[in-house]
């Protein structure tokens, strides 16, 4: 059966901004207090989509959350009317607030983890929201999550949507941003690497000393579990810990792979020897290419900078390979120079393409951030919620829309404007027909 990888890429909502949330992520502590620019942020978004579904990749898109979250503030005992629930969060708790505003749902790397029936024992394609615990403004993404992939992945039959994990920190997930599925090819099964920051239940096992760990190896293994995964068709492997202390808060940082090629940097992983040889293993005589970049070449810091690794790695129409990367590597000489050694190689990456994402990196979110991959065979795709396809159409109406709903300017102040939620609003429910998904938000029950 043929079976093809779509990118569904995260929509920026109506409320981006940089409010410093992220401990560990450097991009986002660097530009806390950072004038944003919602309308930009969504229309660099939408270029990118755009630019690949014109290279004839299957492209789609997942919907913003709506923010700032009446209901999260409600839960927290701020009460009164909507207007008055906003000025007392942001009076009185600032933290909270800003938590209930971030438009963080946009990076779709962590929306979920995926696994492709031809990976699993009952043939189903699984899916699991990732509870994101480590940070308040991430936790309350899971189940508007979960909502919004029930509304696509209708079919019971063909698509398993399982609950996040229980939210505790000894099952912290963070989804497909620790998740890397390596085959010959998309539609033949696949071996499911699942790289963990820490053992919660092992406290003497190596772990990082400054930032926090936000995977476990716990919240992998259960979801190995709840997949139903084929026997040899997951590992689990630790990230290394130092790295995680320079600024590596997911795996995607510092690693990406792609059918039978994994790019990363040499110190990504704990064990890299232990990893390869499972590796090796899985792929028996087909051919594998690693592509591992080591110190001398980029050190951890520039590939932190340039979010080298934070690129897509993608299969053209033509079997060779492409790299989708951030503006900030082209303008690094070093990671630009490496960049055309790796074209010139032997091994599938032949082309270059380069995006700016400017305001999403500016959060330490890059092309890899924004997208989550699912490998759909052509019935299970006949059998999805046709309405989050890209198209020409479809990018022109998202695209006038944004011009339509979004701001070009947004700092603290105005997130505190209750203006705001009603704009939000009134966009999302548009969104909603546009998309055919029928009633998602919690503002729409
Ligand atoms: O979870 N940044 C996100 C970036 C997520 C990137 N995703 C992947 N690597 N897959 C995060 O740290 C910053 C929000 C702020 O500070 O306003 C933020 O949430």
């Amino acid at each position: 059966m043929t079976a093809k990888e779509f990118n569904f890429d995260g929509l920026v909502g109506p409320t981006h901004n940089y409010s410093g949330l992220s401990l560990g992520n450097v991009a986002s502590a660097a530009n806390e207090g950072n004038t944003s620019n919602p309308k930009e942020a969504a229309k660099q978004g939408l270029r990118k989509m755009k630019a690949l579904h014109d290279l004839g990749l299957p492209q789609a898109v997942l919907p913003p959350q709506e923010r700032p979250s009446i209901q999260f503030l409600k839960q927290c005992g701020f009460n009164g009317t909507e207007t008055q629930i906003i000025e007392k969060a942001a009076k009185q708790s600032p933290n909270l607030f800003q938590a209930t505003c971030s438009a963080s749902s946009m990076w779709t790397a962590n929306a979920a983890t995926v696994s492709p029936s031809a990976d699993t024992d009952d043939h189903k394609l699984h899916l699991t929201p990732a509870n994101l615990i480590n940070k308040l403004h991430r936790s309350i993404e899971d189940q508007t999550t979960k909502s919004i992939l029930l509304s696509i992945f209708t079919d019971p039959e063909k698509f398993t949507v399982h609950d996040p994990l229980p939210h505790h920190e000894s099952l912290g997930d963070e989804g497909a941003a620790n998740h890397t599925r390596l085959c010959v090819s998309h539609e033949s099964t696949g071996l499911e690497v699942f790289v963990y920051g820490q053992q919660f239940f092992n406290q003497n096992a190596p772990k990082p000393g400054q930032f926090p760990a936000r995977q476990t190896l716990e919240a992998s293994k259960s979801i190995i579990r709840s997949h139903r995964l084929k026997t040899g068709s997951s590992l689990v492997a630790q990230q290394n810990p130092t790295v995680i202390d320079q600024g590596v808060f997911h795996n995607d940082v510092i690693a990406v792979g792609n059918e039978n090629v994994l790019f990363y940097h040499q110190q990504a992983f704990l064990n890299e020897d232990e990893l390869k040889k499972q590796i090796d293993h899985f792929f028996a005589d087909q051919a594998f290419y690693f592509i591992c970049v080591d110190d001398q070449q980029i050190s951890v810091e520039q590939a932190v900078k340039s979010y080298l690794f934070n690129s897509q790695l993608i299969t053209l129409p033509n079997q060779s390979m492409a790299l989708v990367l951030p503006q900030e590597c082209q303008e690094n000489p070093v990671v630009w120079d490496y960049l055309q050694e790796v074209k010139q190689a032997d091994n599938p990456i032949k082309q270059l393409i380069v995006k700016d994402l400017r305001q999403s990196m500016a959060n330490g979110g890059g092309p890899a951030c924004l997208r989550l991959r699912v490998v759909l065979t052509e019935s299970e795709f006949n059998s999805i919620n046709k309405g989050v396809i890209m198209s020409k159409n479809l990018f022109d109406q998202l695209d006038q829309w944004v011009d339509k709903h979004y701001r070009d300017r947004l700092d603290y102040q105005s997130l505190t404007d209750p203006q705001l939620l009603v704009e939000s609003r009134t966009a999302l429910d548009e969104l909603t027909t546009i998309l055919q998904l029928g009633s998602i938000y919690p503002f729409q029950h």
